[in-house]
């Protein structure tokens, strides 16, 4: 799978590409990721690829031509991407899903923006699809960049070492993880939960599921209302809602 990232910033971005699975990711040759310095498409003097707003106010606004004629250039060496992608914080919500959707493609475009944004007219010409992280802030594109670059990367054949965690990610879709425990049996005077000590597996995977759907409705239950849950896990709810003393209000 190609990426081609576009940034101000092309260090920043490519030292998180040359560490962990990303790195080992185009080692094996399964990812081929390219950064691209937006200032290697600029043409004047200064290599200005920002400019005041029009209409006034604070801060500044990316110009269009640098962004354009990178992705035209990317266009010219690497062919025609699946998908351009402008990190913007009025983007799309970024989620596994769209994670999934991006892994079935076989080359992105990720433009970073930087400032107060890019001018309107990037996404209408070059027909790139806006996505943000999240209803947080900060400073730049990049590190979203970076983040789909990740997740992506991940659901590509090859890239995770253990399949089987790759596997468990989309199985266990819709909840939030089990608690997870290792060594020592006792810590702090805290004790691993006796079932996982038991070796009975199926016991082990009944507690694993439960306590996945009550953290699940502590934590997140707005996941809980989308989740396909299944009668056992409607069992295993209405049991913890049971010790809990309101029985029968959740499924
Ligand atoms: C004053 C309004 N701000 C918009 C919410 C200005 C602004 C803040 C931060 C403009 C650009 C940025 C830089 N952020 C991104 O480019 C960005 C981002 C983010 O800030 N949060 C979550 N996802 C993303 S994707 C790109």
């Amino acid at each position: 799978m190609k990426f081609d990232i576009v940034t101000i910033f092309p260090r920043m971005v490519q030292a998180a590409v040359a560490e962990g699975v990303i790195s080992r990711g185009v080692v094996s040759g399964a990812l081929d990721i390219q950064v691209h310095d937006l200032r290697e498409h600029t043409t004047d003097r200064h290599r200005s690829v920002d400019d005041v707003p029009y209409g006034g106010g604070p801060g500044m606004v990316m110009k269009p031509e640098p962004i354009v004629r990178a992705v035209e250039a990317i266009m010219a060496r690497r062919g025609a991407p699946g998908a351009v992608i402008l990190l913007s914080p009025q983007g799309r919500r970024f989620t596994q899903r769209e994670a999934e959707r991006l892994s079935r493609l076989s080359h992105i475009v990720l433009i970073c923006g930087r400032y107060e944004g890019m001018d309107e007219r990037v996404p209408e010409l070059i027909g790139g699809e806006e996505l943000s992280l999240g209803d947080f802030v900060v400073s730049g594109g990049e590190l979203p960049a970076m983040v789909i670059v990740d997740a992506v990367s991940r659901l590509v054949p090859g890239v995770v070492g253990d399949e089987r965690s790759v596997a468990e990610d989309s199985f266990a879709r819709g909840l939030l993880d089990y608690p997870h425990y290792t060594r020592p049996a006792e810590f702090g005077g805290r004790v691993v939960p006796d079932v996982l000590l038991s070796g009975h597996h199926a016991e082990v995977r009944r507690w694993r599921r439960k306590s996945a759907l009550a953290r699940t409705l502590d934590r997140r239950p707005d996941l809980l209302e989308q989740a396909a849950l299944d009668d056992e896990d409607r069992g295993l709810l209405a049991e913890i809602l049971k010790e809990r003393g309101r029985p029968d209000t959740v499924g």
